[in-house]
């Protein structure tokens, strides 16, 4: 079984994103792995030529939600584009489709409930999120789960905690160290 693992380059102005630096410490046979640009549309792109390219059995992206506690699983993908800052292209979108003429949203077909306990297992803090929110990791996910709507391949969307070295930028928010939350992926990835 052949996993696409992705994560993204930082944005905003941070210099470190965690789902990206996750991607540059894990390595398995069975994984192919890339950082993707923080840019509407061009993510999609990136990923969607990367599933052609690679014909992975099951996709997992990630990205990095500030304030969260834990791994967060996301359940759902809605058909917004709705931002609150600039991507790394200088686009800011708000109240766009993603999909002109999809369906308002999409589930996730990754076992969500089964990577949370696996996750927890692991000793990883982890829950189940019901938001990706309506910035690029949201027009990500919901490109990639209509884009593989209809095929036998699983996929879906996780956030992850700011990691430890950004507590100075992030002051007063949670963090993780990375270590646990690479643990966290890749025991999500075992239960695929
Ligand atoms: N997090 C942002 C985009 C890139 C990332 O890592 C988000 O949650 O939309």
């Amino acid at each position: 079984m052949r996993v696409l693992v992705t994560g993204f380059e930082p944005f905003g102005n941070s210099k470190l994103n965690p789902s990206g630096e996750i991607i540059k410490a894990i390595s398995a046979d069975n994984i192919v792995s890339a950082i993707l640009p923080v840019t509407f549309g061009g993510s999609a792109q990136a990923l969607i030529k990367l599933i052609k390219l690679h014909k992975p059995d099951a996709v997992l992206c990630l990205g990095q939600a500030e304030g969260r506690h834990a791994m967060t699983p996301e359940r759902v993908a809605v058909n917004i584009d709705d931002a609150r800052i600039p991507d790394n292209a200088g686009n800011m979108p708000t109240d766009q489709l993603v999909v002109a003429g999809g369906p308002d949203a999409y589930f996730s077909t990754l076992p969500v409930k089964e990577m949370v306990s696996a996750m927890k297992a692991a000793g990883v803090p982890a829950a189940v999120s019901l938001s990706a929110g309506t910035f690029v990791c949201n027009h990500l996910f919901y490109s990639l789960q209509h884009h593989l709507h209809g095929s036998t391949v699983r996929s879906g969307f996780m956030h992850v905690p700011l990691m430890d070295q950004q507590r100075v930028e992030f002051a007063g928010l949670p963090t993780m160290p990375l270590a646990q939350m690479v643990a966290g992926v890749m025991a999500s990835i075992k239960t695929l």
